[in-house]
């Protein structure tokens, strides 16, 4: 018997089917967006615009990719009729907006038309607005002058661009036609859970909260803030729960599974980290290195951030979560990289042992993309040095500690850690953990599955079929590396103004 967990992430699709009784993976697949399925047009997930604030994918995308992916994961060769539910979680905030024929064309799925083709004509909207976006501010001032400092301590975040309730705002104002075709509107999670459900899939309480517009003291929809964000919005959104959404659509036998095993409420990828990385019970935080930077811990206590950057999600564990997103992440850290023409293991390596730890004091932001964290919508790299003339190793370090340093600045208010752990692809330098650890004073751990979010996914299918999630997360987050802290480091970190670099 095994459990499936699915990440639709921003660049990919992962899966990841555990044994639970093994306490093993025993199958995964991927599908890059990109490079997989290039006739969308979505190289890195993401479609080109020529407004640099405006990010949007192809929601059909995202379902051929669900095909491709269970292709996939059939010719591992893993009996995928032993999977006895299927969970996950998508990239936050994306929103994708449907029309009335969506519940019965996913009621009807044919196993012999692939599923882009079949709810092709279900869209109202034929783009999803995605978390990278930063076009709203409009919108995000109109609800900030209408309900003030409740929406944070109401919702968990002020209003914020990427967050889908300013997105409906957006849409709906600027095309009333088809807002009034949508009948329903899905986060990328909930979606993606209805397809595999064959039926309408609620949203769970941690992606929900990813939108200004559930009111997490009564984990309802807010019927103020919905009515103000759009009109006759309550009427298009799901419901909100947690557990099992439904069972498997029939469409999936083609693939081998079971049709009819329960399907877990999908997530939102950092709360599916949460508990995929084991730090589903307050006391440790997660840095997750992915396309965005995540800092985030489930809470003891619920608290907003006073300085408005910071978000409160559901904890899938029960319970909140804290997060900080810094948008700047992978892409950005890559391409630095890249220009510099070395390799991470140069990092970890070379550049390591030639510049010392605050690298003379020469820093770097690489913010290339609006960032969100703190936020702002100029785009450049900045740097207290001329950076294009500097050797590879100082440009590195410079942007790394750069965004390190500026991860610590922005998450003092979840929380002071004796113990970090990593995840995500950019986890497996050694040399961004290690600067990680100085800068943090913390123990920085890595678990063996790097892909924590898949495995939430599949830990919450367990949960969904009856198993208890706690001494799961024991069983699948060992810890396989450990990076302490260098006392001798912590001076040249210290002594950074954080304010100095405008950060
Ligand atoms: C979190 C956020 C991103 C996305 C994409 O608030 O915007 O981390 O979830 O991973």
């Amino acid at each position: 018997m095994y459990y499936l967990g699915i990440d639709s992430s921003t660049q990919s699709i992962k899966g990841l089917v555990i044994d639970p009784v093994a306490g093993s993976v025993a199958a995964q697949a991927s599908v890059k967006f990109g490079e997989d399925l290039p006739q969308f047009n979505c190289p890195d997930g993401v479609l080109p615009n020529a407004d640099p604030l405006v990010k949007q994918s192809d929601p059909l995308l995202w379902v051929a990719a669900l095909d491709l992916l269970f292709e996939r994961l059939r010719k591992t060769g893993l009996d995928l009729s032993q999977i006895a539910a299927i969970g996950g979680d998508g990239q936050q905030h994306g929103s994708v907006y449907l029309n009335d024929r969506f519940i019965p064309a996913l009621a009807a799925l044919d196993p012999n038309r692939t599923l882009a083709d079949q709810l092709a004509p279900t869209l109202a909207r034929p783009v999803a607005p995605i978390w990278m976006d930063s076009s709203t501010s409009a919108e995000c001032r109109e609800l900030d002058a209408r309900f003030g400092e409740r929406l944070q301590t109401d919702t968990g975040s002020p209003a914020i661009e990427r967050f889908t309730g300013p997105q409906i705002r957006k849409f709906a104002k600027n095309e009333p036609d088809r807002y009034a075709e949508t009948a329903h509107i899905h986060l990328v999670s909930s979606f993606l859970c209805s397809v595999l459900i064959g039926a309408n899939a609620p949203i769970d309480s941690g992606d929900g909260a990813g939108m200004d517009l559930l009111n997490l003291k009564t984990l309802e929809w807010d019927p103020e803030i919905t009515a103000f964000t759009a009109p006759g919005l309550l009427a298009k959104l799901p419901k909100v729960a947690n557990g099992v959404a439904g069972r498997l659509s029939p469409y999936f036998a083609k693939y081998g599974l079971k049709a009819g095993i329960p399907v877990a409420v999908w997530t939102g990828d950092n709360p599916a980290s949460l508990i995929g990385s084991g730090a589903g019970i307050a006391g440790c935080a997660v840095i997750s290195l992915g396309t965005s930077d995540t800092f985030f811990a489930a809470m003891d206590t619920f608290k907003t951030d006073p300085e408005k950057c910071g978000h409160v999600f559901g904890n899938p564990a029960g319970g909140f979560m804290s997060l900080a997103c810094f948008k700047n992440g992978s892409l950005a850290r890559d391409r630095v990289r890249r220009e510099a023409g070395v390799d991470w293991t140069f990092f970890d390596e070379t550049a390591f042992a030639l510049t010392p730890p605050g690298n003379n004091g020469q820093w770097a932001l690489p913010w290339f993309e609006a960032e969100i964290t703190p936020p702002t919508q100029q785009i450049g790299l900045r740097a207290n040095f001329d950076f294009a003339a500097a050797p590879p190793e100082v440009r590195i370090r410079a942007a790394v500690e750069g965004q390190c340093l500026n991860i610590r600045a922005h998450t003092r208010w979840i929380g002071q850690f004796s113990t970090i752990r990593v995840t995500g692809g950019a986890s497996r330098s050694l040399g961004i953990r290690q600067t990680l650890a100085d800068l943090f004073q913390a123990r920085v751990e890595s678990i063996s599955v790097a892909d924590s979010a898949a495995l939430g996914g599949a830990l919450l299918a367990a949960a969904a079929d009856g198993q208890a999630l706690a001494p799961l997360m024991c069983v699948f987050a060992p810890v396989t590396d450990t990076v302490e802290p260098r006392p001798d480091a912590q001076a040249a970190y210290d002594g950074w103004a954080e304010g100095q670099c405008g950060i």
